[in-house]
């Protein structure tokens, strides 16, 4: 966080990008009261007692995030083609293989293409699978010099080695504390990832580039309800889904949708969006992730909207200063899910995306669990810091330390979902 003064009040007051001054909460006790929609209740107020209501609910609360969060995902038709980079090759010395392939979305309005890794272990039947998007090009998540290096534009970073906005050999393996690669292949998962800026580029450039330029007419108006970057990188994640129901050394059907930060409200709202997915692990997403927006610690809607324009739809902006007016908050999000495994998860420094307030959102959902027959989130309080507890669909845990994501988290993720494979 950077520097900071306190109101009299108590707020925390913040200097923004554009050179204002904004007032944030960071205690309990400013949180403005607040309720939250039931999500076993019809918008028209009739209470949910069959599966087959709870369909019909579950339309509704797709329908709201749709509407008012991140956008509608196009619905114009597209075809989906892949290009073998290059086939399986021993990797890590022949203790498991690697796959690269490019993926190319094409509508009547052009194409647009973004390339896969894979790496999995040495395996006779196909295997479970962990899916992310990185942010910084493949070659960023493991020092492996036959990853093929991005040419996309990516967000400046000199230290990691990407200089005007292109990635050069230096940023190899920049990224890899947050994707221990040999750990996850020696526990029997694959791991794919792909460039999230291959389906957005992450800046706000009108709706202009990367999928939105296919998907949207060239001069057509954008609503309220147009989704946003957040939507276009969901969608990627949907479509490396689509290729891995054609990768024989992959189990489609056991894919793991996993993200950090941003790419935590990615994961959530593709695995919200399509219930291929096997399980869904959000890495402190924060505002506009599964943090509870109505409690508006941290960063806030009005924030979030103005540093990021381009990730929710415009109707998102509606809420700035006006969270409680939200029709569902982020537990809804989460209720998506279910009776799916889902972990959430924090970190102790990392005020600014509301650890407490993505374990209330985790706890608000767990009716819906129940509901659908399943165990929900086994913690009644707010936990200890690095205390995890695996027994049910949903888990949560508070690790000491800043945002970012670590091999503590990955190693929670990896027991959770082999718990939920039946392999612990
Ligand atoms: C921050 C943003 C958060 C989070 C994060 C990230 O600047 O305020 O909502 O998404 O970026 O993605 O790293």
């Amino acid at each position: 966080m950077p520097e900071y003064k306190l109101t009299p009040e108590g707020k925390v007051l913040l200097p923004m990008d554009d050179g204002t001054e904004q007032e944030f909460i960071f205690t309990e006790e400013l949180i403005p009261a607040y309720t939250l929609s039931d999500p076993l209740v019809m918008n028209d107020g009739c209470k949910i007692t069959t599966i087959d209501e709870w369909r019909k609910r579950r339309d509704e609360i797709l329908n709201i995030y749709e509407n008012h969060v991140f956008g509608k995902t196009p619905e114009i038709p597209f075809n989906l083609s892949t290009t073998v980079l290059e086939d399986w090759a021993p990797a890590f010395d022949g203790t498991a293989r690697r796959k690269q392939i490019q993926l190319t979305i094409t509508t009547e309005f052009g194409y647009h293409s973004a390339d896969m890794l894979l790496y999995a272990p040495i395996s006779d039947v196909p295997v479970p699978a962990f899916l992310g998007l990185n942010f910084n090009g493949n070659q960023s998540i493991e020092p492996d010099p036959n990853i093929i290096l991005t040419s996309s534009w990516v967000r400046d970073n000199p230290q990691n080695g990407v200089i005007y906005n292109q990635a050069t050999d230096i940023s190899r393996g920049s990224a890899d504390s947050r994707w221990p690669v040999k750990m996850i292949l020696k526990e029997g998962f694959a791991l794919v990832t792909l460039y999230y800026g291959d389906f957005d580029p992450d800046y706000d450039d009108g709706f202009q580039n990367g999928l939105h330029a296919i998907f949207n007419p060239p001069g057509a108006i954008r609503d309220g309800s147009s989704w946003g970057a957040v939507g276009a990188w969901a969608f990627g994640l949907m479509r490396a889904l689509d290729v891995l129901e054609n990768e024989s050394a992959i189990n489609a059907s056991k894919v793991t949708v996993i993200g950090h930060s941003r790419l935590g409200k990615t994961s959530l709202w593709a695995g919200a969006q399509d219930e291929r997915f096997f399980a869904v692990i959000d890495n402190e997403s924060g505002c506009g992730g599964s943090a509870l927006n109505k409690r508006c610690f941290g960063e806030n809607a009005l924030a979030i909207n103005a540093r990021f324009p381009h990730w929710f739809c415009q109707n998102f902006h509606h809420y700035n200063d006006n969270e409680a007016s939200i029709p569902m908050d982020t537990h809804g999000l989460l209720s998506l899910i279910a009776p799916r495994p889902l972990y959430v998860a924090s970190a102790a420094e990392d005020l600014w995306s509301d650890p407490k307030g993505m374990f209330l959102a985790q706890k608000a959902a767990k009716p819906v669990y129940e509901f659908l027959g399943k165990p929900g989130l086994p913690m009644e309080e707010f936990p200890d810091l690095s205390k995890t507890d695996l027994t049910g669909q949903q888990a949560y845990h508070v690790r000491p330390g800043k945002h970012d994501l670590t091999l503590f988290d990955w190693t929670q993720y990896v027991r959770f979902i082999k718990r939920h494979l039946g392999e612990e």
